[in-house]
């Protein structure tokens, strides 16, 4: 199989900013480190009420969260205790497609289970 990588890919080199030239013609070339912030992440998070079945709550954890069984139940009870419960992070995007789907999932089923996101920190 000669189509294998034989070493691990390498970092990126920080960038070399434009060469700065003296007053003597002596030219400097400066690297500076690459600053790049990791994108902003978002809880998703499911709100309590007093009518959605609990074993439909665990469900949509299981379903939506990729939760096993146990895992989804106790999230289950956190949020049936204590009023909301995280279920994940994810990026923007995905927390967005997945409260998108809880909501439509809830609706079809005809409960009022509430689902939001939430920026970290
Ligand atoms: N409180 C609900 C009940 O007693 C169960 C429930 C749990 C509802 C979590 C919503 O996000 C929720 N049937």
């Amino acid at each position: 199989m000669d189509f294998m990588a034989t070493q691990n890919p390498k970092k990126p080199e920080n960038p070399v900013l434009p060469p700065r030239v003296g007053s003597d013609d002596s030219v400097v070339l400066e690297r500076r480190t690459q600053r790049t912030k990791p994108p902003q992440m978002f809880k998703v998070v499911l709100l309590n009420d007093d009518f959605t079945p609990m074993e439909f709550v665990v469900h949509v954890i299981q379903e939506f969260f990729s939760k096993d069984r146990e895992t989804a139940t106790q999230i289950m009870l956190k949020i049936h205790l204590e009023g909301k419960g995280i279920c994940g992070v994810y990026s923007r995007d995905v927390a967005s497609t997945k409260v998108d789907q809880v909501l439509q999932a809830a609706r079809s089923a005809g409960h009022p289970l509430q689902c939001v996101s939430e920026p970290v920190e």
